[in-house]
């Protein structure tokens, strides 16, 4: 079976009750391409959470976009994977380069994090991906191999992650990836998959590509061969959501 397109929108910290209540009617008015087409999951900050799982479409999904890298008790602040699966939160995103960047969290700690989420039946977007040094060293997928090698290390069953590279020089900059680009290290990562994990991981797992996605680039970006969607951040907070998840078309 070949894999299902996913459009994930990253809404990071923003949004008042007013704007998200905004963005709901906009996404559920929005007429795209059958759930058996394109998958969709919208990630509200935790609190909006409860709100957008009552009040969206049943055919898009909820992600958190973070949790706790083991079973919840005195950790302040933080939120536990027990608690989304308790509030029927399907999706987490972890790892994603702001956290890891501005948190401090390393390659193992996001793999834990991972590994955690899996075992308590979340489905989990992992986010990998570069620095622009890291790229202009010539080490980007070094740097992919080993945020990915790290989850692989943990994990043995692939069947409820996706991937999400998103280059770090791309997000929320407006300096989108060229297809060109994405393809070269979404290809490369299926075939450190088939080498490191097995062939049917590489095979079956989806490939998400994120840094300024907009209306105006998913659709060639959305041509390339191993590119299964998108993670969108700023995009995501706009009606051209709609068109980035048509793109799976
Ligand atoms: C990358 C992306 C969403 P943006 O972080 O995950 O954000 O589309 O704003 O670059």
């Amino acid at each position: 079976m070949g894999r299902k397109f996913c459009v994930g929108g990253n809404w990071k910290c923003n949004g008042t009750l007013e704007e998200v209540k905004k963005i709901i009617s906009i996404l559920n008015a929005g007429d795209v391409p059958s759930s058996d087409v394109v998958e969709v999951v919208v990630s509200p900050p935790f609190v909006f959470l409860p709100l957008v799982k009552s009040e969206l479409r049943p055919d898009f999904h909820v992600a958190a976009q973070n949790c706790w890298v083991k079973k919840g008790g005195a950790f302040t602040g933080e939120i536990s994977a027990e608690m989304l699966v308790n509030l029927g939160i399907p999706w987490v995103i972890i790892g994603h380069s702001e956290r890891r960047a501005l948190l401090g969290e390393t390659n193992e700690f996001v793999a834990e994090k991972v590994a955690y989420a899996l075992s308590k039946g979340l489905k989990v977007i992992a986010c990998v991906g570069e620095t622009l040094e890291q790229r202009e060293a010539g080490s980007t997928m070094d740097v992919v191999a080993a945020q990915t090698k790290a989850i692989a290390d943990k994990i043995s069953d692939w069947s409820n992650v996706v991937i999400a590279y998103e280059p770090v020089w791309a997000i929320g900059t407006g300096k989108v990836a060229t297809p060109a680009q994405a393809q070269e290290v979404h290809a490369a990562l299926r075939s450190w998959l088939s080498d490191n994990v097995s062939a049917e991981v590489a095979e079956s797992t989806r490939i998400l590509y994120g840094g300024s996605v907009s209306g105006a680039n998913c659709k060639v970006l959305a041509a390339q061969p191993d590119v299964d969607g998108f993670l969108v951040g700023g995009a995501s907070l706009k009606p051209e959501f709609i068109d980035i998840i048509k793109a799976a078309t």
